[in-house]
């Protein structure tokens, strides 16, 4: 299925450090290693034992590059299947652009991003899913998020994807012997059955999708975007979510005049946080550019933070404000709680009636953890997320399961109207196809290129 040479890369990142890695995977590794390295203990090397480290000297055309330690990971037993031999160098970029170019002159190829794993999976090591968790383990931004993908690295997910597939499997084969062998008298499953059975299926997807989704939600992140009139304290409330950024902030109305945005966690998901310009009527050149940036990325951002001020009575640019934001999901801060309050909450509060409100006090920090926990449930939900049960943690595999759960509800609304079997029928291997794309059964080449194109060289 693919061409089985030997490809080579430097797996460390670029710049100094104490250890680089040129990484070779393929059936020459072992021969290119053997001509350059020159090890200490010759006798072990000799044995060259899967698994085993060696020290020594690389020597290129009679010229020592470096002294190395070479990890040998042979075929089967390694990340690619293939034979693997890792060189342990100086972290220099000069050292491991030389000892990539001396491997290169033996025969091996750089290898594109990706492609070591792309080898592993080709080889059966990972399936479709796992391979996709390396590249989210390693560019994941929170913990949970890391968390998450390892659980989908170590495959625990897969096995209730196959379990899904047999139980999908089991339903064709029912509805088949139905349409085969009805008139035969021959003991087959009531088509009663089969509906129970893909109902229960049904559920199961229901639950995934919904786990899915979350579990997207703290690898992507969210975009959250805090509006509100000039001086209501959006930026204070932004300095008490951002660790690393002071933006001003003067009691002179229109201070902010640009976004100004920052990648915060909040409990697990990663968050770009925006801070915006004030919205008011009467306005300079300069801070009308600022409000139109503050009006574009109200229509882009996931979740709007509108910030009042409750010291003050409700003006005409609060309810501008509400112009703007109306139809998105957000949440109500009444800020300034620190002080007495003036405003009549209950208009805002009629006219948002599913949005949460929390009365906040950016100087002091008052409710600031209670916004965290109301940002959380507002996107995650109640309920916690069941690591456990989440392993589709990407756009694609999302969009597979949800064709999967339209296929069997269209199956289970063919089978329920009592039209012919075989519609059922088709709607299920529908679903059996959408449901091989997560595990890579049924995923063409050209989205495989897509997929590892994500990865770095060397992964
Ligand atoms: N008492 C009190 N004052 C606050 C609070 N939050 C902000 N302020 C004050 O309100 C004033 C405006 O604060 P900013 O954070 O600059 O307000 P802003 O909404 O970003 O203002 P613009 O950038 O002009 O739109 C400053 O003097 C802050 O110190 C608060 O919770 N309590
Ligand atoms: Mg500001």
């Amino acid at each position: 299925m693919y061409n089985r040479d030997t490809i080579a890369a430097i797996s460390t990142p670029c710049g100094e450090g104490a250890i680089g890695i040129v990484r070779l995977s393929g059936s020459n590794a072992l021969k290119i290693i053997s001509t350059l390295f020159k090890p200490k203990n010759k006798n072990s090397w000799k044995k060259k034992k899967t698994h085993t480290l060696h020290f020594g000297t690389l020597v290129f055309k009679g010229i020592e590059l470096d002294e190395v330690v070479v990890s040998l990971m042979k075929s089967p037993n390694s990340y690619t299947g293939e034979d693997i031999v890792e060189i342990n160098c100086h972290g220099g970029w000069v050292i491991l652009s030389k000892i990539l170019e001396a491997v290169c002159a033996m025969n091996a190829r750089l290898a594109e991003p990706g492609e070591f794993t792309k080898r592993a999976f080709l080889n059966e090591k990972l399936e479709l899913s796992q391979a996709e968790a390396v590249v989210d383990l390693i560019k994941a931004k929170t913990d949970t998020a890391a968390g998450i993908a390892l659980k989908q690295l170590k495959g625990t997910g897969y096995k209730k994807i196959k379990q899904l597939n047999t139980a999908l499997i089991e339903c064709m084969a029912n509805i088949e012997a139905n349409l085969d062998f009805s008139d035969q008298n021959l003991d087959v499953e009531p088509v009663s059955k089969t509906v129970k059975r893909l109902e229960k299926i049904k559920t199961a997807l229901e639950a995934m999708i919904e786990n899915a989704r979350k579990a997207n939600l703290f690898k992507l992140g969210l975009h959250i975007t805090i509006v509100g009139r000039t001086n209501v304290g959006k930026s204070s409330l932004a300095n008490r979510l951002m660790k690393n950024r002071k933006i001003i902030v003067t009691s002179l109305p229109g201070t902010t005049r640009d976004v100004i945005e920052e990648v915060i966690n909040i409990c697990g998901i990663p968050v770009v946080i925006a801070d915006t310009a004030g919205i008011r009527k009467h306005s300079g050149k300069i801070e009308e550019i600022g409000q139109r940036m503050t009006r574009e990325k109200v229509k882009v951002t996931d979740v709007v933070l509108a910030v009042f001020d409750l010291s003050r009575r409700f003006t005409p640019d609060d309810k501008e404000i509400m112009r703007h934001i109306r139809g998105k999901t957000g949440i109500l801060l009444f800020n300034k709680s620190d002080i007495t309050c003036r405003m009549n909450k209950n208009r805002l509060k009629s006219e948002f009636p599913h949005w949460p409100e929390v009365e906040i006090s950016a100087k002091t920090g008052r409710n600031i953890k209670r916004l965290k926990e109301e940002i959380y449930k507002l996107t995650v939900g109640d309920s916690p997320v069941e690591l456990e049960e989440t392993f589709i943690s990407n756009i694609r595999q999302l969009e597979a399961l949800k064709f999967a759960y339209i296929s069997v509800k269209d199956a289970l609304k063919a089978l329920k109207k009592g039209f012919p079997e075989d519609i059922a029928a088709i709607e299920i291997k529908e679903a059996l196809n959408s449901i091989g794309k997560i595990t890579g059964e049924t995923t063409d080449e050209e989205i495989l290129t897509s997929i590892f194109s994500k990865f770095c060289v060397g992964k």
